[in-house]
């Protein structure tokens, strides 16, 4: 067999491979407003709107957000995709979404689009994308600062199997002042003061929670500069409160490192970047911590080879994803490809980080795509050897870094 042969097997096998996306900005229907969907959501994709300013730099980012979100769409799709050739990975997943729900762009005409999607309801457009995507299930991001999320959770959750939920604790820990009122208003008479009575009702606050959305994982992303030995109150909030709370509800805690909000205020969520953390910190934590199970992914690329490192040195460390501005066919090659050779099948290769329903449609089509042609040139150049690698050793080796297996180990 021929690596081109080999390539479209172990696509197909990817394919057929029902994937659990780790993390999300999705909510099920029972979110309502929550869930984002459509051409105009699509198209107003933090991502596609920071690329619009770059082929309009004339435009003024106030004007452009004051717009309602329909101009807002219907500019950047004369900007980018009429104007111009849609060639970057945000807006060749628009691309790729029309074609898989085989609605026909090509007369590039929004109004047409908005109408095909204007037959679906809600529910069934999850079905429709849960279906085309292959996802068996989609992690969301709950925050449980957020009034809108309580008023569901506090009416009975999330009823739907293919959407669980992740504790995301990023107010809590990078905004803790901001977020007193609130533990108070919920109950729990935490103060300024870290002291022995605000550990305990952080505590019980995160055990209300994970109790209330049986979380698959506690989540928080943090800057390049993030340190535990800094005396500082995130640090102080994890070690007291947070990893005490993982390790008793044998709860993963997934670090999200390397990012830099708000480095253009003006762009506001669009205005955030990347910069290299210290593995350092992700070593110590590995160390100190050996029964708490930590999911890592950073943004910056050249934090990536030493996280594989440092995962072969800490089995509790669980690589996972190319995020945000890692997510490009280039770089998912680059950083899928060294995670491989260094680490086996021990990792969690992508998560699609959709903000957008249809979106699971592009970034799973284009992830299986890249993670299929470097699984398959491994393979290839084992057989190469010697070593046959049959169809039902892609199955098994599919469903174990791609259906979720590795999460519950
Ligand atoms: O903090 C995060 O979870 C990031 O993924 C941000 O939501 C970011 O804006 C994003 O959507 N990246 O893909
Ligand atoms: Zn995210």
């Amino acid at each position: 067999m021929d690596l081109n042969t080999m390539r479209r097997q172990v696509a197909r096998v990817l394919e057929q491979t029902p994937t659990v996306d780790i993390h999300t900005h999705l909510y099920s229907a029972a979110f309502g407003d929550l869930l984002l969907w459509g051409i105009d959501e699509l198209l107003t994709y933090h991502y596609l709107v920071a690329e619009v300013f770059r082929y309009r730099p004339d435009l003024e980012y106030i004007d452009f957000r004051a717009r309602p979100k329909a101009r807002q769409a219907e500019l950047i799709w004369d900007e980018i995709f009429v104007k111009n050739t849609p060639v970057s990975e945000a807006a060749r997943g628009v691309v790729t979404t029309l074609q898989l729900l085989g609605i026909d762009a090509r007369e590039k005409q929004l109004d047409q689009i908005r109408a095909v999607l204007a037959h679906f309801s809600t529910t069934d457009y999850i079905d429709r994308v849960f279906e085309l995507s292959n996802v068996s299930c989609a992690v969301m991001t709950n925050d449980p600062f957020d009034p809108a999320e309580q008023a569901v959770w506090n009416a009975g959750g999330n009823p739907d199997g293919r959407f669980k939920a992740a504790l995301r604790l990023d107010r809590l820990l990078n905004g803790f002042p901001d977020c007193l009122a609130q533990l108070n208003t919920q109950g729990f008479a935490a103060t300024t003061e870290i002291d022995q009575n605000t550990t305990t009702a952080i505590s019980d606050f995160l055990k209300t929670w994970v109790e209330r959305i049986q979380p698959v994982y506690m989540a928080v992303s943090l800057p390049p500069d993030f340190r535990m030995d800094d005396g500082s109150q995130r640090a102080r909030l994890i070690a007291d409160c947070v990893l005490p709370v993982a390790r008793q509800c044998r709860l993963p805690l997934a670090l999200m490192i390397g990012v830099k909000r708000g480095v253009n205020p003006e762009l506001g969520e669009v205005g955030d970047s990347v910069g290299k953390a210290d593995i350092a910190v992700v070593e110590a934590l590995a160390r100190a911590y050996p029964r708490v199970r930590f999911l890592v992914t950073m943004l910056s690329r050249e934090n990536q080879h030493e996280l594989c490192v440092a995962a072969r040195k800490f089995k509790n460390l669980l690589p996972f994803g190319c995020w945000w501005f890692l997510n490009t066919a280039s770089i998912v090659r680059e950083i899928t490809a060294e995670r491989f050779e260094l680490l086996g099948l021990t990792v969690i290769p992508q998560h699609s980080d959709a903000r957008v329903l249809d979106q699971l449609i592009y970034k799973w089509a284009h992830a299986r795509e890249v993670i299929a042609g470097v699984l398959a040139e491994r393979y290839f150049s084992l057989t190469q050897a010697g070593w046959p690698v049959t169809e039902a050793d892609m199955q098994r080796d599919a469903r174990r870094i791609l259906g979720g297996e590795l999460l519950t180990e």
